[in-house]
């Protein structure tokens, strides 16, 4: 009698018609699921992601079992438990015979070196399955990087749109005229702008028990557990969307960019931690949003603006990454090297906007694309922070975080480590941007309008310190390069000043201890 099909399900797998369940019937297969210490610790992850990833695995593995499906599920305390994805196959493969293990392939390269070696490992045939949840493939991708100089996610985007067909007038040219309607969405936040609650949902036995181990396993992590309401199921997952496409989605495009203190959400969808993890398609999700539209439930900038951030911005980060690794890890083409300071961790700095959006991080393990760019990414950016200490913190304390996705939007879009293939220009501002575009610095103790010395904004000068010292490889950049004509016409005196004032600024800050990201 020939043994069953083993089929692996890594955490972030946890869709029913994942490929390598396509093919396959109840009884001749075996699903695997796995909690691993590996997984768990690589880095020191906040504890929300830990429980939001074992609680979607318990749930998930529960509706397959419920539809019939026969699974073998190895919890992290289980006393025999190998502690990596290698060790719990070998474990597996011992315990079922399997006539061949069928799997999809990991999404991150640190897992996927490890896949690749199971073929040599294993004396069982491996198929490992291409990952065709995302719109666009590998080869895809790489064929339409082929000879690009500069990967710019606008083009890449438009052909996104042709190939899905989202968005397209019938003459084959986009909605409305337009492939791109942001510059509708830029709105500074009126006083008093809050959006409707977002739903959390109350975590069930099964969340409270992962809740507990988390607590007892992991309990000097990042993060507070207090505030967890992820959905963790695709039920909850689709309602959390119902009520996006009901109640935010007409206000997600002009308050997009918007930034208020303590309203940790606006009208951002909330779905990241969702899609990442498989409960949600994100073509659907697409499909959602353009009917909201020709149903006159949103406008187009809206949902011109969430369809770009799904086939443009989330299919383009993942076919950079693969074509960008393994060197993209290592990139610092600023040569960056001052360490993370330690108010990434504690929150504790009288910087407003800062401390908002790392109190939003830590109590939801969630910050929105603005605050994690134009604030916490600025910042690092401004600072000269080595990427990796960057890379480290970002791939922690967002729920949402893997590093096909973490990876390129830190190191490529926010620190420009790899020289600008992905982005045109460094996303650096002064603190002008953030007051237009906050309420943050009302309640600060610098003031953005003071450039320089005693209570100005730090932002203000450390922008003209980070352009001064990055002159030789900026100036040649057509977006950026202009605004060495105003330095230079400041004068040396009122330059000397803003260096000063920035240099004094910068040896305040404390580096973080070691062992906040990585167990030392
Ligand atoms: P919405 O604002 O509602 O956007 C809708 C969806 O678009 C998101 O759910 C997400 O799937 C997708 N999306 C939007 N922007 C991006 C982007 N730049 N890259 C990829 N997908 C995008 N997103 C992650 O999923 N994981 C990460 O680890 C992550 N790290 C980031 C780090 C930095 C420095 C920056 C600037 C952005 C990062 N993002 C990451 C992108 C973005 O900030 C989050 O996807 C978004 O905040 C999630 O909240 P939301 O679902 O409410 O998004
Ligand atoms: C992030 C994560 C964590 C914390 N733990 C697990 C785990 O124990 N088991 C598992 O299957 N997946 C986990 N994940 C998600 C994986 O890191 C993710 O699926 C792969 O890294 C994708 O390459
Ligand atoms: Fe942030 Fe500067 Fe505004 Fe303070 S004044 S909130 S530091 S931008």
């Amino acid at each position: 009698m020939p043994g069953p099909v083993l089929v692996p399900i890594l955490g972030d797998q946890l869709t029913r018609d994942l490929a390598s369940l396509r093919g396959r019937t109840k009884d001749d297969s075996v699903i695997l699921m796995m909690e691993v210490w590996d997984e768990a610790t690589y880095v020191r992850h906040h504890k929300q992601k830990i429980a939001l990833i074992f609680s979607a695995m318990r749930h998930f593995a529960e509706e397959l079992r419920d539809a019939g499906w026969s699974v073998d599920y190895t919890k992290l305390d289980d006393p025999d438990n190998a502690g990596s994805f290698t060790g719990e196959l070998a474990r597996a493969i011992e315990r079922h015979d399997p006539r061949f293990v069928s799997v999809v392939e990991a999404g991150e390269w640190r897992v996927r070196q490890d896949m690749g070696q199971w073929a040599d490992k294993f004396a069982c045939e491996i198929e490992i399955l291409r990952d065709d949840r995302f719109i666009c493939s590998q080869s895809e991708f790489d064929a339409w990087a082929e000879d690009r100089k500069e990967l710019r996610m606008e083009f890449f985007y438009r052909e996104m749109r042709r190939k899905t067909g989202l968005l397209m007038a019938e003459d084959g040219k986009p909605e409305g005229g337009e492939w791109n309607y942001d510059s509708e969405n830029r709105k500074p936040p009126k006083d008093g702008l809050a959006a409707p609650e977002r739903p959390r949902f109350e975590p069930d036995a099964v969340t409270q028990e992962v809740i507990e181990l988390v607590e007892d396993r992991f309990g000097d992590h990042f993060g507070s557990l207090d505030t967890f309401g992820w959905p963790v199921t695709r039920d909850e997952a689709e309602e959390a969307a119902d009520a996006f496409f009901t109640e935010r989605i007409e206000c997600f495009g002009p308050y997009q960019d918007a930034m208020v203190a303590g309203e940790d959400d606006l009208f951002h969808s909330m779905l990241s931690t969702s899609i990442n993890l498989g409960l949600l398609d994100p073509l659907e999700l697409c499909r959602r949003a353009e009917e909201a539209y020709r149903e006159g439930r949103a406008p187009l900038n809206s949902v011109e603006g969430f369809i770009r951030q799904i086939i443009g911005w989330r299919e383009y980060v993942r076919g950079f990454y693969w074509h960008q690794m393994p060197h993209l890890q290592k990139a610092n083409a600023l040569n960056a090297q001052r360490g993370l300071p330690e108010f990434y961790w504690t929150g504790e700095t009288d910087m407003a906007c800062l401390a908002d959006c790392i109190r939003s991080t830590r109590d939801n393990a969630h910050a929105h694309h603005i605050q994690r760019l134009m604030v916490l990414g600025n910042f690092a950016l401004l600072a000269g922070i080595d990427p990796r200490a960057v890379q480290d913190w970002y791939l922690v304390v967002y729920a949402d975080a893997y590093e096909w996705v973490e990876l390129p939007n830190v190191a490529a879009m926010i620190l420009y480590a790899d020289g600008g293939k992905l982005a045109s220009k460094p996303y650096a501002a002064s603190g002008n941007y953030i007051n237009k575009m906050s309420n943050y610095c009302a309640g600060c103790t610098y003031s953005p309008s003071k450039k320089t010395g005693e209570g100005a904004c730090p932002f203000n000068p450390l922008y003209w310190h980070f352009i001064d010292r990055h002159r030789e490889r900026l100036e040649k950049n057509h977006r950026i390069g202009r605004i060495y004509a105003t330095w230079d016409r400041m004068g040396e005196e009122r330059q000397r000043d803003y260096l000063d004032s920035a240099e004094s600024f910068l040896e305040t800050l404390e580096p973080a201890a070691a062992g906040w990201a990585r167990a030392d």
